[in-house]
Order: structure tokens, then sequence, then C-alpha cells
């Protein structure tokens, strides 16, 4: 409490991966005054960003839906609670009664990795809709490291991240966290640990076609060729084997298969053979791999713009492959593991050796694209719908997710999301993917809800927990986020739409409970259920803390119910506003390992085959131009651009192109660019630039707001164009099934003042 009765809570921000935590206050009337960043947090230590004090102005937007919406004569109405799940019900039922339940599909998007509620039930949703037909935004992000990690580390969510705090070298590729603030590497003021690194007399590498700010800070910017990162990572490895550089060091003695057969299949990969297609001369790519394996400590790091292309999984496991040949690997200073106290697959079951990982438990219809961690490629969803026959989707259900704006060929998913026979959506906004939605349900705001990093604390660069009690009350009449999934998996299971969430949650807890009592090697094995489920609800907390706390108190630093009092557990969270530090990473091979060998696998043969597709784009023509996206601080995917504090100022939907491509083509700064790709066309206003080199162009993607039918008034005003479109959802990582976003081939020219209206 402050002077002015003001209240003060604290809360870590569910915007990005950062989890940085937020220190906010709220007045007696329950608006908040101020959100600033929390000095005490104990890993983000009073950093935020722009987006983190937004939450204020996201809560108070007049078009975050508050009620559901139906759909009515093709207009969106508000509707009442009870009358939406009715509309739900005969929708759902229709469709599964008539074709079966593999005419449903779900999608899941990105803030479900950044919500509890939705973390832990959206699982629920998809289980009970009974279908093989499940997508998320993973295939168009992050596939590849799971696909890469599986094979060579036996879990999906082994994933390793530069131990940014303490190494003396560190190489990005592909990834801009001065914008993004990281991934797959969840560090809260991830500049301020760059600028760490070089303080410390360390440096920093970037390698991405455009000049970013991260590139800026660094001390030396790569200009890569989009889309030939496999080539300089190879070309690493090669001078390593050859200049005799590479150790794995001790501590990986005994533990490692496959480093003779990388040695015979990068040979090929030489600095001189790359270099023309990359772009990166021999030179300087032999300095690098000289540097990397004489650091002290180093790391190599790579995301977006290493995964989302046609050689993302390969070149995610060449990252691994730099890091492990050069000694650091699972080191400290290198690419360690992070021990999360709740929901790491990689921390329960039998320690060091397991089933390994597989692709392919069956495939999409149409294309016969393989499924991959239980999903398959979103840019086959659109076709699943189009395509006539046995076994067409009807009806979707997205929670959380933006696909028209987010994946490939936009507009062949945006006609094939209006000819769907029901639609379902849990969305806070009436955006370009809902508005196909015949209901849209909508949660709580950021701010009325509890929270957990149960995903991203997995890839954080220092282990710690931190749980936040929601900072608002809900609405009246509001349902959490968790009761409107576990009412929408109870209605597609039974379709009986009385159906109380409370008791599919008792269900769901007796069921999680039940199944440690039984697991040996559980904390809680042999325990009596009833008395574990009273212990939980004497702690008066709701749905997802519920969960949490079985999570946390089975996990790896767990109270484990009374065996190990000072242990982790959901009163020690609430005791600890601020989180709790669990310290720096610690080495995790060979426990972590999942492999059929109880090896690491560092050439496992379908990466390893995959070099020789990769060795046929060494005598590839170079396209003219190839697109790449981009992201802005202020901007969040496509779904922040209706909070004005953000999109005011400099942020914009524009083509940035070099001063001779531009000169070239006879396109001035300011004015107007066609560009094409096979699948689609836009018009975008140009900014030339010297931060991005020749025959690369860059359109962020998210944006695209002006579409009617839907209510972003914010957004409609600097709508920009929808980069989406010209993705191709024929083009894909085939390891992964993501699409390829960076490295698209196109055609530019300059656009007559009349083809520029609208744009
Ligand atoms: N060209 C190109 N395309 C890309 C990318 C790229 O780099 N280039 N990046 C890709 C990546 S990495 C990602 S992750 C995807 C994102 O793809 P999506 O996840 O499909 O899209 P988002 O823009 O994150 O949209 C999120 C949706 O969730 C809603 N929402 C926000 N918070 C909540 C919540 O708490 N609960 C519920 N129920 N709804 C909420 C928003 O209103 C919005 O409709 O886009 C991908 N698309
Ligand atoms: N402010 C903000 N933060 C975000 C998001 C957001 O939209 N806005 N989105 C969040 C999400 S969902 C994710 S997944 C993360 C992503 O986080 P990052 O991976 O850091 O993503 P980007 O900032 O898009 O950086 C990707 C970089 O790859 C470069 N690039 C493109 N093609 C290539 C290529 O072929 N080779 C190389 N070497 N580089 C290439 C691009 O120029 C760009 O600078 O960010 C998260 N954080
Ligand atoms: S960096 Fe990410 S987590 Fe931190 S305040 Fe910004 S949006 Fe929130
Ligand atoms: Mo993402």
């Amino acid at each position: 409490m402050t002077e002015d009765n003001n209240r003060v809570a604290f809360r870590t921000c569910p915007l990005c991966e950062a989890t940085c935590g937020l220190e906010i206050t709220v007045s007696p009337q329950n608006e908040i005054v101020r959100i600033r960043g929390d000095q005490k947090d104990v890993f983000s230590k009073g950093f935020i960003c722009p987006k983190g004090s937004s939450l204020k102005q996201l809560h108070e937007d007049p078009d975050r839906l508050r009620m559901p919406l139906v759909k009515k004569d093709g207009v969106h109405v508000e509707t009442t609670w009870d009358e939406a799940w009715r509309v739900v019900r005969d929708g759902l039922q229709k469709v599964v009664s008539t074709h079966g339940r593999d005419a449903l599909a779900t999608y899941a998007g990105n803030p479900n990795a950044h919500n509890l509620s939705s973390m832990l039930y959206t699982g629920n949703v998809m289980r009970a809709a009974g279908t093989r037909y499940r997508f998320s935004a993973s295939t168009v992000d992050q596939m590849p490291m799971h696909v890469a990690a599986g094979y060579t580390f036996g879990s999906p969510v082994s994933i390793p991240v530069p131990d940014l705090d303490r190494t003396d070298y560190l190489i990005i590729v592909g990834a801009n966290p001065y914008a993004s603030n990281g991934s797959l590497c969840t560090a809260p003021d991830f500049p301020g640990r760059l600028e760490a690194i070089r303080a410390r007399g360390g440096k920093v590498i970037v390698v991405d076609p455009r000049r970013t700010r991260t590139a800026q800070e660094a001390d030396e910017w790569l200009a890569i060729r989009p889309g030939t990162d496999g080539l300089l990572l190879a070309a690493i490895a090669q001078v390593l084997f050859e200049e005799n550089l590479v150790t794995l060091g001790e501590h990986l003695d005994g533990v490692v298969n496959g480093v003779d057969e990388l040695r015979a299949a990068v040979a090929v990969f030489t600095p001189e053979a790359v270099e023309h297609r990359t772009g990166i001369s021999a030179r300087t790519i032999r300095t690098i791999a000289r540097e990397l394996a004489n650091a002290p400590t180093a790391a190599v790091y790579g995301r977006i713009g290493a995964n989302t292309v046609e050689f993302g999984t390969t070149q995610a496991w060449l990252v691994f492959v730099l890091n492990a040949l050069t000694g650091n690997l699972d080191r400290r200073g290198g690419a360690m593991f992070a021990l999360p106290a709740a929901g790491g697959a990689n921390t329960r079951g039998t320690k060091g050796k397991g089933k390994g990982f597989s692709v392919g438990r069956g495939a999409t219809r149409v294309r016969k694209l393989p499924e991959v961690m239980g999903e398959f490629p979103v840019a086959a969803l659109a076709e699943e719908i189009l395509t006539d026959g046995e076994g067409q989707i009807r009806a979707l259900v997205t929670m959380a997710g933006n696909p028209v704006l987010s994946t490939p060929n936009s507009q062949q998913l945006d006609a094939a999301l209006e000819s769907l026979d029901f639609m379902v959506s849990v969305d806070m906004y009436l955006n370009e993917t809902t508005r196909h939605a015949d209901v849209i349900l909508p949660p709580p705001s950021q701010l009325q809800r509890d929270h957990f990093d149960v995903l991203l604390l997995q890839f954080a660069v220092r282990n710690v927990a931190n749980y936040s009690p929601p900072v608002l009350p809900l609405d009246e009449g509001q349902p959490d986020e968790w009761e409107v999934l576990a009412k929408l998996a109870g209605i597609l299971q039974t379709f009986d739409v009385e159906i109380d969430p409370q008791d599919v949650d008792d269900e769901i807890l007796h069921a999680l409970i039940t199944k440690a009592t039984e697991d040996a090697a559980s904390p809680l094995h042999g325990r009596d259920v009833e008395e574990i489920f009273n212990e939980i609800n004497a702690l008066g907390v709701e749905g997802p803390a519920r969960r949490l706390d079985v999570m946390l108190q089975t996990g790896p630093y767990g109270s484990g119910y009374g065996a190990n009092s000072d242990g982790v557990s959901l009163k020690k969270l609430l005791e600890n506003p601020h989180g709790v530090d669990l310290g720096p990473l610690q080495p995790r091979i060979p426990e972590i390992l999942r492999t059929p060998s109880g090896q690491v696998e560092l050439a496992h043969p379908i990466l390893l085959q995959d070099l020789n597709r990769l060795a046929e784009t060494l005598t590839a023509d170079i396209e003219p131009f190839v697109l790449v996206g981009r992201r802005h601080l202020k901007t969040n995917n496509s779904w922040m651009h209706n909070v004005k504090v953000l999109t005011k100022g400099n942020v914009s939907c524009t083509l940035q192109m070099n001063p001779s491509d531009a000169a070239q083509l006879g396109i001035s700064h300011g004015g107007h660019a066609h560009v094409a790709s096979r699948v689609g066309e836009v018009v975008v206003p140009v900014e030339i630039t010297e931060d991005i080199r020749e025959g690369v162009v860059s359109l962020p993607h998210g944006w695209g707001h002006n579409v009617p039918g839907t209510n972003l008034k914010v957004a409609a005003e600097k709508a920009g164009v929808n980069s989406n479109i010209l993705s191709d959802h024929e083009s894909l990582d085939p390891l992964s099934g993501t699409s390829v976003l960076n490295a698209i081939p196109v055609r530019v020219w300059a656009a007559t003042a009349s083809a520029a209206v609208g744009s």
C-alpha cells in the first residue's frame, strides 16, 4: 500500500519470451496507475521494454472483447456466455455428427506460450476435439529447433541456450534480440547481457542480411545472403576439422556419437566453396572458425532467420554441432540446458536414455506431409479445408492465433476460413482471422489472470521460478481463460452445454495426481490421491494454479508434498513475489539425454542426409531479389497494433531496400514498390537504407489490418500490408514442415502513383 491508498502488485510480463518482472501500481478503484520494471525481480532486475508498460493500454483498449460475439447475418454482435456456448455446442456437434471428428481442426497461436491457462488447457481442448488435425504457430516458428534437438538429444524440448552471462564469444545467426528481446533463449535485458559480454572483453558476431541494432552494437556484422546460413555453418565445421581445432572437451568424453561421420560429411563445404553463395569471404569464415575454437568459452545461437528457411532444421542442428565441436556444449559459458522448476519434459522419466525422437505418425490428406510433434504443418491447413472429399476439414477452433496474418499464402487461408461450416475462436479481438468465426470467446485481459512461464523457463539462461497472481479481478460474469478452455474441452467431448468447467478441472487434477502417485520416479509415488487433492485445495487457488502446484512440487526442485520442506511449491512462490532464483545453468549431459543410445547423436542419419541437399545449393542460381522479415521493438507479431502508444512514431510497415537496388529500379525513398512472389503481390512504401545487403528486401509480418469485418480501429489507421500474402505454402523445410518465411524469391518493381493508393 502506498500513501495514496494505491497498492503495488508484481507480475511477470507475458508479452514476449524475456519474462520481465513488472511493478504495477493499482488505485483503490482498480485502475492501473503505473507500470514499471520490478527492480527486485530475481531475473530482470528492473528491465522493461515499451511493450511491458502498455499492458495498461491493452487492458483498457475499448476494442478488446469483453463479451462473446456471435455472427448473425454476417455481422458479429455481442451475446451472453450462455448463448455463445449453445452456438458453439450446436455448431461443433453438427459437424462431428455428420462428418466425424477428423472434420475438426485446431490452431493454437503464439500467445498460448505466454499464458499459464493456455499452456495447461489448450492440450485438453485438442485431446477432447479428438481430431488428428492439429496445427499451430510452431510450424511458422521454432519447429526446426525441436526436430534438431529431438534427433540430437532425444527430446524435442532439450534445446541448449547460450550461457549469455558467462560466455566470452557469441555468434548470433538470424536473430535480433534488440528488437525481439530474444527467443528460445529467455533472458530479460538481452541487450544488456550482450553489452556485458563486450564489457568483459568478449566478442559478439552477428550474421544477418540486415545491419540490425544487434549487429550495430556487435563487434562484427556478417551480411549473409539469406537462406545460406547452412553453408556458412557447415564451412565453419569444415575448418574446425581441417585445422584440427575440434575438441569436444573432457566432459563429453564417451557420450558423443558421430564425429567421424560429420568430418566426412562437411568436407565438401570448404570456405572457398561457400563464399560465392553466402557472400561471406573464405578468409572471414576461417577467422571466425579459429576464433570460435580458441575463445575460452563460446556459443553459437540461431533463431528465426536461421529457422524459418528451407534448411531450418539442418541449420538448427549445425548450430548444436559447432557448439559441440568447439567443446562448448553443456559447459559453463557455452551452450547449456536449463533445468526448469515445472513442466520440463526432459526432467521426467528415466534419466540418460529414452525412446528418442521421430516424426511421421500419420500424414496430411492432400500433400501427405508428415506429422511432427503431434501436429501438421500449418502451411497445409488451407488446402485441407479447400479440397473436397473424405476427411476434409469443415470446422476450426482457433486459440490465441491469427493465422491469416501469420502463416503462408494468407489469401488462400483467408478464403479457406470463409468456406468452413463452423469456426470458433478463443480470442480477445475481432481481427483478420476471427472475423471468420461464428463465435468468438474472449479471455480476460493479461492483468486479470495469473501467470507462470511453464514453457519459456525451459529455455532460460538462468534457472528461476516466478508465479504472479492476477493483478486485477475479473469483470462481472467474465470467466477466466482456463474456464473458457475447460468448458470448451468439456463441450467438445460430451456436447453437453451445461458442463461445469470446475468439474472438468477437478477431473483433470485428479488424473494428474493419480498419475504421479503411480509413477515410481515421482515423489508422490504410493501417496494417497485425496490427501494431496485436499492439500492443494487448501491453498485457495483455482484452475491452472492447482495444476502448477503439482508440477512444481514434483519437479526437480519440488517440495514433493512434504518430502523436501524447503523445496519449491506454489506457496513458496506466493511468498516470493519477485521470484525465486535457482542459480546459474549447470551441466546436464548425460542426465538430460533421451536418445536410445544414451549418447548425443551429433550426426543423426536424417540430418546427415540433408547435407546432401544442402550441397546441391552450392551451385544453385542466385536470385536477383529475396524477401526477409523483421521485427520492431514496439510490435508483437500481428496483434498489438491496436495499442496507440506502441504504433505512434516511426513504427511502420515499409519495404527496406538497399540504395543501389533502389537506384537500379528507379525507386525513391518514400515511393512505392510492387513485390510479387509465386503466390501473391503487394504494393508497399519503400524505405531506402544502407543497413540491408544488396539483393535483399525486408518487410515485417503481422500487418495488413484494413480488412472489412474486423474491429481494430487504431490498427486500421496504420494498416500496412500483410507480408504473408507473399510467402508460399508449398515452400517448407522438409524435415520439420516449417514454412519458408525468409529468403523468399520475389520480383520488385517501381509502382505508379495510382498503384500506391490504398497501400
Ligand atoms: N512472414 C513472417 N510470418 C511470421 C513470422 C515471421 O517472422 N515472418 N513469425 C512467425 C512467428 S515466430 C509466430 S510465433 C507467428 C505468430 O502467429 P499467431 O500466433 O497465429 O499470431 P499472433 O500475431 O501471435 O496472434 C495472436 C492472436 O492471439 C490473440 N491473443 C493475444 N493474447 C491472447 C490471450 O492471452 N488469449 C487469447 N485467447 N488470445 C490472445 C490476439 O488477439 C491474436 O488474434 O507468426 C509467424 N509468422
Ligand atoms: N518486439 C517484438 N518482439 C518479439 C516479437 C515481435 O513480433 N515483436 N515476436 C516474438 C516471437 S513470436 C519470436 S519467435 C521472436 C523472434 O525473435 P528473433 O529470432 O530475434 O526474430 P527477429 O527479430 O525477426 O530477427 C530475425 C532476424 O533474422 C534476419 N534474417 C532473415 N533471413 C535471414 C537469413 O536467411 N539468415 C540470417 N542469418 N538472418 C536472416 C532478419 O533480418 C532479422 O534481423 O521474437 C519475439 N519477440
Ligand atoms: S522485453 Fe518482453 S517481457 Fe520484457 S517488458 Fe518487453 S515485452 Fe515484456
Ligand atoms: Mo514466434
